[in-house]
């Protein structure tokens, strides 16, 4: 049964640790969806579990007003209590065949893949949508050590997923100087896949005015797309 499409091209990742001083976490997420964002994960590396599954709920019910799905990341109960679209993991989290057995054949499920082996671990487990990178160096994610992919590296981990029905974002380092490189940039050399949408923490969380640097980007990805 094919679980409902998600609109992947600005999806927003949350961060209340990158706010601006004095700037509120739900006033910002609210901004940023009158902007354009399209999806949003909430992603709480330092909340107990009790205040994650109120943020979680908070987020929910603002994002239901712009018909915006919401995803969890790493927690599958936080999903099961708060009722929201899918969970999105990292290599390191519940693996995904188990994740899919506790939430069930309509919940979206987002894995984050750094290289092509794990692309290809990624398609075999079904997953919906994959995350690559890092792209680009970032101060929101400790990332000491490893190779960023650039878009040339994107574009190879795309070109895996042909015919695969598997969507793909781009993460980290992604601002408006850099996304029409990126985008141009990683569309695969063999059969010219191309990102499905950005996802993003800081360029907009850290904006005094989070509508517009949503509303920027969207810009960019919406004219790609159109192009495309
Ligand atoms: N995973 C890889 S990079 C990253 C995550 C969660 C952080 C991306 O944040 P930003 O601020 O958009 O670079
Ligand atoms: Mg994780």
């Amino acid at each position: 049964m094919p679980r409902i499409q998600l609109d992947y091209s600005i999806y927003l990742v949350t961060g209340r640790e990158l706010l601006p001083p004095g700037k509120d976490y739900y006033e910002s997420l609210e901004e940023s969806l009158q902007g354009g964002v399209t999806l949003v994960q909430v992603r709480e590396k330092n909340a107990d579990t009790g205040e994650f599954i109120e943020v979680a709920r908070r987020t929910k019910q603002i994002c239901d007003k712009y018909n915006v799905p919401v995803l969890i990341n790493d927690r599958i109960d936080v999903h099961l209590a708060v009722g929201t679209a899918g969970i999105h993991i990292g290599q390191t989290d519940c693996p995904l065949p188990l994740a899919r057995q506790l939430i069930g054949p309509d919940a979206i499920i987002g894995l984050s893949v750094r290289n092509l082996n794990e692309c290809k671990r990624a398609i075999e487990q079904k997953a919906d949508y994959i995350g690559i990178g890092t792209v680009w160096r970032t101060e929101s994610k400790d990332t000491k050590g490893r190779k960023c992919l650039g878009p040339d590296g994107t574009g190879e981990i795309l070109d895996l997923l042909h015919d695969t029905g598997v969507q793909a974002v781009a993460i980290g380092g992604i601002h408006l100087p850099n996304l029409p490189q990126l985008l141009h940039g990683s569309i695969s050399p063999k059969y010219s896949n191309s990102l499905d949408g950005i996802a993003i923490i800081s360029d907009i969380v850290s904006s005094k005015n989070p509508r517009e640097s949503a509303s920027n980007l969207r810009e960019i990805v919406d004219s790609f797309k159109r192009a495309r």
